[in-house]
Order: structure tokens, then sequence, then C-alpha cells
């Protein structure tokens, strides 16, 4: 089934239609997405890793969770399928893909879906409107960088397993800058805009443009992977970097961030639950750019198509001490665009 997730777009699989083993299951993909080629020509892929994404669910043997996710980024031009971070946005999809194939019975109404995320292996509800025991899909909610309106997927992360400060502490000097690496979901970068001499207002082309600005971001992702324990990080999609900027428009910030070679057109769901962890951080170098609203644990992430609230609840086990994210909470939509039969590339076919 192909379906829009929150912002990005990619086909879900119930595993059991998928080989089971990843070097098959990954060279399946790729030529069912027509990976790698800039264009994704000869397959479902849309020529960007936001449109180059796969769900794979299956029913959960843990008692915890109904079904289980396991979120694959395809490569567009490199032929590469990694399982080494999460998508929020594909997940607001999971839970009415698991009701539209039978994994999970609708509710009386609404449905509430426990997922297990396999690539973090945390936990995630989504909660949705299935009137008469059927998905639907129309509604009036609202998201930044999705045209019209659609139904609400309500999804709560509990509490992560991972801690909030992967290098331990509120800042590090990373190539001689200094950052917050976060990791609410998603391990992000934090870096003031104007620390690297952008404002944090150009536009993803504008940025993407740039060849000393993506030549400094790779020197300073590299070094951060280290330092938050990922390894070399090269040729992987994690960790990402969140330029921050003053906000424009009400909200709390105003970010740029990197996929971590592509700009993101929004932000995505678990970078922007880091980046709201991450401001809220004593000493984090969020805290001089951000306005943070005073006592209310709703933070307003703005990216460069409009912006994406999201509540995290922060404890403190004793003052001063890195706080511990009790739970995350955020809206999305996710809409069913088709559902049939896809026709791979044939394997061993010769690429030029
Ligand atoms: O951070 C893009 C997206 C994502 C990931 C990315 C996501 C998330 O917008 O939870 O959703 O950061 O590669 O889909």
């Amino acid at each position: 089934m192909l379906m829009r997730g929150g912002t990005s777009k990619g086909a879900y699989f119930l595993a059991g239609d998928l080989p089971a083993e990843p070097a098959p299951r990954d060279d399946l993909l790729l030529r069912v997405m027509g990976s790698p080629d800039p264009r994704q020509i000869d397959g479902l892929g849309g020529a960007h890793p936001l449109t180059s994404k796969v769900a794979v669910v299956s029913a959960s043997a843990d008692p915890e969770a109904d079904v289980d996710y396991l979120f694959l980024q395809v490569g567009v031009d490199t032929p590469e399928v990694s399982d080494r971070q999460n998508c929020g946005n594909l997940l607001a999809g999971v839970g009415p893909f698991a009701v539209e194939r039978g994994l999970v019975a609708a509710g009386d109404g609404r449905t509430s879906v426990r997922i297990r995320m396999l690539n973090t292996g945390d936990l995630a509800v989504a909660s949705f409107a299935t009137p008469e025991g059927r998905v639907d899909y129309t509604g009036s909610a609202e998201i930044s960088g999705v045209p019209g309106s659609a139904a609400p997927v309500v999804i709560e992360f509990p509490q992560s397993g991972s801690p909030l400060l992967p290098t331990g502490r509120a800042r590090d000097l990373v190539a001689d800058l200094p950052v917050t690496c976060v990791d609410n979901g998603m391990p992000t970068v934090l870096i003031a805009a104007s620390s690297l001499g952008v404002t944090g207002y150009e536009t993803p082309a504008d940025l993407e443009a740039d060849e000393a600005l993506a030549e400094r971001l790779r020197e300073i992702r590299l070094e951060a992977g280290k330092l938050m324990g990922l390894g070399d990080v090269e040729g992987t999609t994690v960790p990402k970097l969140s330029l921050l900027a003053p906000p424009l428009d009400g909200g709390a910030v105003m970010t740029r961030t990197f996929i971590p070679v592509r700009c993101h057109t929004s932000i995505g769901v678990l970078g922007a639950a880091s980046v709201a962890a991450g401001l809220r951080i004593e000493g984090g170098v969020g805290r001089a750019v951000a306005r943070l609203p005073a006592g209310r644990d709703r933070v307003r992430i703005e990216h460069p198509t409009g912006f994406l609230d999201i509540e995290t609840t922060l404890a403190y086990d004793e003052p001063g001490a890195v706080p511990v994210v009790r739970r995350t909470a955020v809206v999305r939509t996710a809409r069913k665009i088709f559902d049939g039969t896809v026709f791979p590339r044939p394997a061993g076919a010769a690429l030029h």
C-alpha cells in the first residue's frame, strides 16, 4: 500500500510479503523504489529521501504492542537500504495500515494501536477515527507541508529508552563549534545557524547549494556521531543536524534540518521531538536562540513550510540533573493513496 504518512510518503508492506532476510529484502526494495537513480524513474520512489521510504509491519509478539514497525530508508541515488533511523512521519500511517490489513480490529468509532518501533525499540501509541469499523482518512486536521486537511492521527510516545543527552553534556565543542547533541527518538545535533555564518531563514535549496556549508556540516556530523556513540556515521542517515534561529512567527524556534545531506522541506517528527526537548536543556545551544513558552509543555517548532507542535513532558530526578522525557505527543495525518501490486525492476537488470 502506498501511503502518505505526515510529510513523507512510502510503501507499506506486511513483513510476511517480503523476504525475511535483510539482503534479499533490501535488494527487492531497491528494485521496487527504482533505486539507485536520482529520478527513481523505474519505481515507486519520488526522487527525494522523504519519498523513498518503506514501512514493514507485522503482528507483534510483544504483549505491550499490537504491531511491530520497521522503518527502512531507501537510498535515492545510492544502492542502500538503512534501518539505522526511525521515521515518525511514516509512523502516522502504521496504525491505519494495520487496521486495513486486519492486523488490528477497528474499535468502535476510534482505534488505538500500540506500535513497537523496531529501529529504536521504543513504543508509540497511535489513535485515529474508525467510524463503522473502517479507517476514515477525511477530516479537518491540517499539518504544515501537506496541502488540505485530513483526519488527525494522535501519536503518543511514552518514555524513550535512549538518554536525552547521548554525550552526557548539555553542550559540546565539535569541529570548533558549540553544539548540543540530543536524542528524543532521533539523534540530532543542534547548532545555532549564526555560528555557521547563515541566518537559518534561507530556503532549503539555497542551503543545499552552499558547498562550503555542506563540507562544514559533514565535518561536524562525523565528529558528533562518534561523540554520540554512533561510531563512523559516514554514509548513514543519523545523526541529523538542525540549524536553529530565533522564531519568525510566534513559535519557539526556526529550524533548517539536514537529513543529513538534503535539507528537509519541513522537519521530521522525531527530529522535531528531539529539537523540542533539546531547546529546554539548561546550558544547551538552543537556549540563547529559542523563545520558550513559560510553563508549557507544548513547543512550536518553525520550519521552511510552517510549523510542527510537539508536547514533551520533562522530569528532573534532582534539581540541575539532565531531565528525563516522560512523554512526547504529536498530531499528524496520513492517507491511503494506492493499494495494489507493485512490479519491481527485474533482479540483475544492468544499471548504467
Ligand atoms: O524524524 C526525515 C521525515 C523524516 C524522519 C528524516 C521523521 C522523524 O520527515 O521522525 O519523520 O529526518 O530523515 O519523514
